[in-house]
């Protein structure tokens, strides 16, 4: 049986990333690996609620998701994760916990976008949002084959009607909890954004 709150995964989202914004606003405080991926892992059922078509994008952003969680158990935080790779020359390497950091950043980015554009398109397709905040965020950085592939996707994802009951949510507690994930994942973003370009790793690779 599911509890009560794992029937809300839009809410769970919100607030996770709620307590990480919290973090990075505050100022004072870094943020840790072990909160930060957990936060993560609760978009995953997002993925589920969009099909099959998305199931290779849910397994690599889950394996990314878990790479971070799995270094947590040495590592603290972000900062000193990336500054490791940094120290062992690592981080542009594939599979790098840097590298995995950089494209989750990216997912939390399309999810954020993809919210702000539901909550201005008018009418139930999400083909329009979905493919606006893919060619903002991956679309520069997937080679033919996948933008071919995401495109064709596009076409078999669910309406928002559809996506919406199965998150258990309706319009506008919908509307509330998807304002509220892209108004405290924006500084998380940047914050991500910030950790890279102050040591000149670059956020465009
Ligand atoms: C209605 C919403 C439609 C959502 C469309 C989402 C499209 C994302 C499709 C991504 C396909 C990913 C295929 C794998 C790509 C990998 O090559 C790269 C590079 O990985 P590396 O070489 O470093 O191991 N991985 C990525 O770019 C990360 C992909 C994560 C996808 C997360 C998407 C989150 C969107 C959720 C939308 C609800």
């Amino acid at each position: 049986m599911a509890d009560s709150t794992s029937e809300k995964p839009l809410r769970l989202m919100a607030e996770a990333f709620k307590d990480l914004a919290d973090t990075v606003n505050s100022g004072s405080a870094e943020v840790e690996l072990a909160p930060f991926s957990r936060a993560c892992s609760l978009v995953s059922p997002l993925f589920v609620c969009l099909g099959i078509a998305f199931k290779f994008a849910e397994m690599d952003y889950v394996a990314k998701v878990h790479d971070i969680a799995e270094a947590s158990k040495s590592i603290v935080t972000l900062q000193a994760m990336l500054e490791r790779d940094v120290r062992d020359n690592s981080v542009k390497k594939s599979g790098s916990h840097s590298r995995n950091l950089l494209r989750v950043k990216r997912g939390l980015d399309m999810v954020k976008l993809l919210f702000e554009q539901i909550l201005v398109t008018e009418g139930d397709s999400l083909r329009d949002p979905a493919s606006k905040a893919y060619a903002q965020v991956f679309a520069p950085h997937h080679g033919w084959a996948i933008r071919k592939a995401v495109a064709a996707g596009m076409y078999v994802i669910p309406t928002k009607g559809q996506l919406l009951r199965k998150l258990n949510e309706d319009e506008s507690s919908a509307r509330i909890q998807m304002q509220n994930f892209a108004t405290a994942c924006a500084p998380v973003v940047l914050y991500i954004d910030k950790l890279f370009l102050t040591r000149e790793l670059g956020i465009d690779w």
